[in-house]
Protein backbone atom coordinates (compact mmCIF):
# COMPACT_ATOMS: atom_id res chain seq x y z
CA UNK A 1 0.00 0.00 0.00
CA UNK A 2 1.53 3.41 -0.88
CA UNK A 3 1.53 5.95 1.62
CA UNK A 4 -0.96 8.24 -0.37
CA UNK A 5 -3.41 5.59 -0.10
CA UNK A 6 -2.40 4.18 3.76
CA UNK A 7 -2.76 8.35 5.07
CA UNK A 8 -6.21 8.11 2.91
CA UNK A 9 -8.09 4.85 4.45
CA UNK A 10 -6.53 6.07 8.03
CA UNK A 11 -8.70 9.30 7.57
CA UNK A 12 -11.50 7.40 6.25
CA UNK A 13 -11.10 5.26 9.60
CA UNK A 14 -10.94 7.68 11.62
CA UNK A 15 -13.33 9.23 10.51
CA UNK A 16 -15.98 6.58 10.57
CA UNK A 17 -15.26 5.43 14.09
CA UNK A 18 -15.61 9.10 15.43
CA UNK A 19 -18.92 8.67 14.83
CA UNK A 20 -19.53 6.19 16.65
CA UNK A 21 -18.90 6.26 19.58
CA UNK A 22 -20.37 5.75 23.28
CA UNK A 23 -22.12 8.57 24.96
CA UNK A 24 -24.29 9.41 28.30
CA UNK A 25 -27.59 10.64 28.69
CA UNK A 26 -26.96 12.82 32.08
CA UNK A 27 -30.16 11.21 33.97
CA UNK A 28 -29.55 7.10 33.37
CA UNK A 29 -27.38 5.61 35.74
CA UNK A 30 -25.95 2.26 36.15
CA UNK A 31 -26.97 0.75 39.67
CA UNK A 32 -24.64 1.64 42.12
CA UNK A 33 -22.99 4.76 40.49
CA UNK A 34 -22.50 8.13 41.71
CA UNK A 35 -23.26 11.25 40.30
CA UNK A 36 -19.60 11.85 39.24
CA UNK A 37 -20.04 8.64 37.05
CA UNK A 38 -18.16 6.16 39.35
CA UNK A 39 -18.96 3.44 41.69
CA UNK A 40 -20.81 3.98 44.90
CA UNK A 41 -19.52 1.96 48.26
CA UNK A 42 -21.23 -0.42 49.88
CA UNK A 43 -24.15 -0.38 51.59
CA UNK A 44 -25.07 3.11 51.07
CA UNK A 45 -28.14 4.52 49.42
CA UNK A 46 -28.14 4.58 45.62
CA UNK A 47 -29.97 7.96 44.44
CA UNK A 48 -31.48 6.62 40.94
CA UNK A 49 -32.96 3.89 42.03
CA UNK A 50 -35.93 2.89 43.81
CA UNK A 51 -37.78 -0.95 44.67
CA UNK A 52 -40.87 -1.84 44.96
CA UNK A 53 -41.43 -5.05 47.06
CA UNK A 54 -43.09 -8.20 46.76
CA UNK A 55 -46.06 -7.22 48.72
CA UNK A 56 -46.04 -3.84 46.98
CA UNK A 57 -44.19 -1.22 49.50
CA UNK A 58 -41.21 0.75 48.14
CA UNK A 59 -37.61 0.34 49.49
CA UNK A 60 -34.84 2.91 48.65
CA UNK A 61 -31.86 1.29 46.88
CA UNK A 62 -29.03 0.74 48.95
CA UNK A 63 -25.80 -1.32 47.39
CA UNK A 64 -24.64 -4.49 48.95
CA UNK A 65 -21.26 -4.20 50.25
CA UNK A 66 -18.36 -6.27 49.36
CA UNK A 67 -18.19 -8.08 52.43
CA UNK A 68 -21.51 -9.45 51.18
CA UNK A 69 -20.74 -10.87 47.92
CA UNK A 70 -17.65 -12.28 49.26
CA UNK A 71 -17.48 -16.19 48.94
CA UNK A 72 -20.81 -16.39 47.30
CA UNK A 73 -21.23 -16.76 43.62
CA UNK A 74 -21.88 -13.29 42.64
CA UNK A 75 -20.09 -11.21 39.72
CA UNK A 76 -17.59 -8.53 41.18
CA UNK A 77 -18.76 -4.86 41.61
CA UNK A 78 -17.62 -2.63 38.15
CA UNK A 79 -15.43 0.49 38.49
CA UNK A 80 -18.63 2.06 37.68
CA UNK A 81 -21.60 0.06 39.19
CA UNK A 82 -21.95 -1.82 42.12
CA UNK A 83 -24.86 -4.36 43.06
CA UNK A 84 -27.99 -2.86 44.81
CA UNK A 85 -31.17 -4.66 46.92
CA UNK A 86 -33.71 -3.34 48.90
CA UNK A 87 -33.20 -1.66 51.87
CA UNK A 88 -29.58 -1.74 54.07
CA UNK A 89 -27.95 -4.47 55.36
CA UNK A 90 -26.97 -7.61 54.86
CA UNK A 91 -30.86 -8.74 54.12
CA UNK A 92 -30.07 -12.31 54.58
CA UNK A 93 -33.62 -13.18 53.81
CA UNK A 94 -35.46 -11.24 51.67
CA UNK A 95 -39.09 -12.38 50.79
CA UNK A 96 -39.53 -14.62 47.59
CA UNK A 97 -41.99 -12.81 45.22
CA UNK A 98 -41.25 -9.84 42.04
CA UNK A 99 -38.92 -6.79 42.76
CA UNK A 100 -39.72 -4.17 40.62
CA UNK A 101 -36.05 -1.72 40.06
CA UNK A 102 -37.42 1.59 38.37
CA UNK A 103 -34.98 4.52 37.44
CA UNK A 104 -36.23 7.80 35.45
CA UNK A 105 -34.27 9.62 32.87
CA UNK A 106 -35.16 13.18 31.10
CA UNK A 107 -34.30 13.42 27.29
CA UNK A 108 -35.34 16.48 27.22
CA UNK A 109 -32.79 18.88 25.86
CA UNK A 110 -30.58 16.36 25.80
CA UNK A 111 -30.71 16.23 21.81
CA UNK A 112 -31.05 12.47 22.35
CA UNK A 113 -32.42 11.53 18.99
CA UNK A 114 -33.44 7.32 19.26
CA UNK A 115 -33.96 6.79 15.39
CA UNK A 116 -30.30 7.34 15.47
CA UNK A 117 -29.12 6.81 19.30
CA UNK A 118 -29.40 3.57 21.10
CA UNK A 119 -29.52 2.27 24.61
CA UNK A 120 -28.21 -0.90 25.37
CA UNK A 121 -27.71 -2.71 29.15
CA UNK A 122 -26.53 -5.58 30.13
CA UNK A 123 -27.99 -6.96 33.68
CA UNK A 124 -26.99 -9.82 36.19
CA UNK A 125 -29.68 -10.71 38.94
CA UNK A 126 -30.22 -12.73 42.31
CA UNK A 127 -32.15 -14.53 41.19
CA UNK A 128 -33.42 -13.89 37.61
CA UNK A 129 -34.66 -10.96 35.34
CA UNK A 130 -38.59 -11.73 33.99
CA UNK A 131 -39.17 -9.01 32.25
CA UNK A 132 -37.65 -5.05 31.34
CA UNK A 133 -40.25 -2.24 31.17
CA UNK A 134 -39.66 1.42 29.25
CA UNK A 135 -42.45 3.79 29.61
CA UNK A 136 -45.01 0.73 30.35
CA UNK A 137 -44.07 -1.21 27.03
CA UNK A 138 -42.48 -4.97 27.56
CA UNK A 139 -38.86 -5.01 26.45
CA UNK A 140 -39.14 -9.06 25.50
CA UNK A 141 -36.15 -9.64 27.60
CA UNK A 142 -35.77 -11.93 30.42
CA UNK A 143 -32.60 -13.67 31.74
CA UNK A 144 -31.76 -16.98 33.93
CA UNK A 145 -28.19 -16.51 33.77
CA UNK A 146 -25.60 -19.25 33.28
CA UNK A 147 -26.59 -21.35 36.22
CA UNK A 148 -29.82 -22.26 37.88
CA UNK A 149 -31.74 -22.91 41.07
CA UNK A 150 -30.16 -19.91 43.11
CA UNK A 151 -26.66 -19.84 41.30
CA UNK A 152 -27.51 -17.25 38.46
CA UNK A 153 -25.10 -14.49 39.83
CA UNK A 154 -22.03 -14.89 37.98
CA UNK A 155 -22.43 -13.62 34.44
CA UNK A 156 -23.61 -10.64 32.75
CA UNK A 157 -26.76 -11.52 30.64
CA UNK A 158 -25.67 -10.97 26.77
CA UNK A 159 -25.98 -6.82 25.91
CA UNK A 160 -29.58 -6.37 24.76
CA UNK A 161 -30.25 -3.04 22.91
CA UNK A 162 -33.33 -1.29 22.85
CA UNK A 163 -34.41 -1.05 19.08
CA UNK A 164 -38.23 0.60 19.22
CA UNK A 165 -37.73 4.40 19.02
CA UNK A 166 -41.33 5.07 19.83
CA UNK A 167 -40.94 3.36 23.43
CA UNK A 168 -38.78 6.67 24.34
CA UNK A 169 -40.65 9.77 25.29
CA UNK A 170 -39.12 13.28 24.71
CA UNK A 171 -39.17 14.29 28.70
CA UNK A 172 -39.11 11.67 31.00
CA UNK A 173 -38.87 7.88 30.80
CA UNK A 174 -39.11 5.28 33.45
CA UNK A 175 -36.85 2.09 33.21
CA UNK A 176 -38.42 -1.09 35.13
CA UNK A 177 -36.50 -4.39 35.75
CA UNK A 178 -38.38 -7.14 37.28
CA UNK A 179 -36.47 -9.24 39.63
CA UNK A 180 -37.55 -12.85 41.12
CA UNK A 181 -35.98 -13.57 44.37
CA UNK A 182 -36.81 -17.76 44.09
CA UNK A 183 -37.77 -19.57 47.23
CA UNK A 184 -34.63 -20.97 48.57
CA UNK A 185 -34.58 -24.39 47.50
CA UNK A 186 -34.68 -27.01 49.41
CA UNK A 187 -31.51 -28.01 52.00
CA UNK A 188 -30.01 -24.57 50.46
CA UNK A 189 -27.76 -22.50 52.50
CA UNK A 190 -25.78 -25.13 54.06
CA UNK A 191 -22.53 -23.34 52.20
CA UNK A 192 -22.83 -20.04 53.77
CA UNK A 193 -24.15 -21.04 57.06
CA UNK A 194 -28.05 -20.32 57.92
CA UNK A 195 -30.40 -20.20 55.40
CA UNK A 196 -30.27 -16.80 53.33
CA UNK A 197 -32.01 -15.86 50.59
CA UNK A 198 -31.06 -12.40 49.52
CA UNK A 199 -32.15 -10.15 46.21
CA UNK A 200 -29.99 -7.51 44.07
CA UNK A 201 -29.92 -6.75 40.72
CA UNK A 202 -26.05 -5.26 39.28
CA UNK A 203 -26.79 -3.25 35.76
CA UNK A 204 -24.47 -1.49 33.15
CA UNK A 205 -26.16 0.85 30.89
CA UNK A 206 -24.50 2.37 27.80
CA UNK A 207 -25.48 4.96 24.99
CA UNK A 208 -24.22 4.61 21.23
CA UNK A 209 -24.46 6.72 18.45
CA UNK A 210 -25.10 4.89 15.78
CA UNK A 211 -24.04 6.43 12.04
CA UNK A 212 -26.80 7.66 9.95
CA UNK A 213 -27.02 6.06 6.37
CA UNK A 214 -25.54 9.67 5.22
CA UNK A 215 -22.17 9.22 7.16
CA UNK A 216 -21.74 5.54 5.67
CA UNK A 217 -22.42 7.11 2.22
CA UNK A 218 -19.52 9.75 2.69
CA UNK A 219 -17.19 7.04 3.73
CA UNK A 220 -17.56 5.03 0.93
CA UNK A 221 -17.32 7.84 -1.44
CA UNK A 222 -13.80 9.03 0.26
CA UNK A 223 -12.27 5.19 -0.21
CA UNK A 224 -13.79 4.96 -4.07
CA UNK A 225 -12.40 8.45 -4.79
CA UNK A 226 -8.64 7.43 -3.28
CA UNK A 227 -9.23 3.90 -4.85
CA UNK A 228 -9.73 5.17 -8.12
CA UNK A 229 -6.82 8.09 -7.61
CA UNK A 230 -4.66 5.04 -6.73
CA UNK A 231 -5.53 3.30 -9.96
CA UNK A 232 -4.70 6.01 -12.45
CA UNK A 233 -1.18 6.71 -10.71
CA UNK A 234 -0.56 3.08 -11.37
CA UNK A 235 -1.94 3.39 -15.25
CA UNK A 236 -0.61 6.36 -16.14
CA1 LIG B 1 -32.11 -15.21 46.09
Amino acid sequence: MNRRLGLACLAAVTFATSSVKADVIASLFNTGESDSRLGLLGNVLDPHWTITNPNGTLSAAFTLADSVLAGRPYLASLADSRWIQPGSGLLNNAAAGTYIYSTTFNLQGTGFDPTTQQVSFRVAADNRIAGVILNGHALGFTYDGPLHNGEAFTAFSDAFTISNPSFFNAGLNQLQFLVVNDPLPAGAGDCYGPPENPTGMLLSVNVTAVPEPATYAMVGAALGLFGLRRFRRKTS
